[in-house]
């Protein structure tokens, strides 16, 4: 069974609990619990959130190593402006889907650049969650 990494970034554990109108009404632990669901049998999920920029480097790292199959990334905040997360996501040679909830290019100005783009197959921006069902399906079909 393929192994695919689900990392969020900074906040996005406040998901579900501020901002509804932007993110919508589902927490993090729902989003889990639904791509749990929906990928029970075909793929073994690796949840991880962290709201430092290290850890989330460390993990990536870390799951470099263990040569998962897939990663699914949403950087949060980090995506515009972290070269060292955009460093460790090269460094990594992973399959990766970067995700966004929101359509990043509907936002502010600043919003428009990921800097960790360029080391993703893809990106997939304003889907809400069920841009991370697409991302995970897209990488086990991949
Ligand atoms: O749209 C996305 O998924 C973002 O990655 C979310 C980030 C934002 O900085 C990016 O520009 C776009 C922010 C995550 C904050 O998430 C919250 C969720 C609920 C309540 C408060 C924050």
């Amino acid at each position: 069974m393929k192994k695919i990494a689900i990392l969020n970034g900074p906040n996005l554990d406040r998901l579900g609990k501020r901002e509804p109108e932007i993110y919508g009404r589902a927490t993090l632990a729902d989003l889990a619990a639904a791509l749990r669901a929906e990928f029970a049998g075909k793929a073994e999920l690796d949840f991880f959130q962290s709201n430092h920029e290290g850890a989330l480097i460390d993990k990536i790292a870390a799951l470099a190593d263990a040569k998962v199959d897939g990663l699914v990334i949403n950087g949060g905040a980090f995506t515009h402006t972290s070269v060292a997360l955009r460093d460790a996501l090269l460094g990594a040679h992973l399959p990766t889907i970067e995700v966004h909830i929101s359509n990043i290019y509907k936002r502010e100005e600043f919003r428009h650049t990921s800097l960790t783009a360029p080391a993703a197959i893809a990106v997939i921006t304003g889907l809400g969650l069920e841009g991370y069902h697409a991302a995970v399906r897209f990488l086990l079909k991949a």
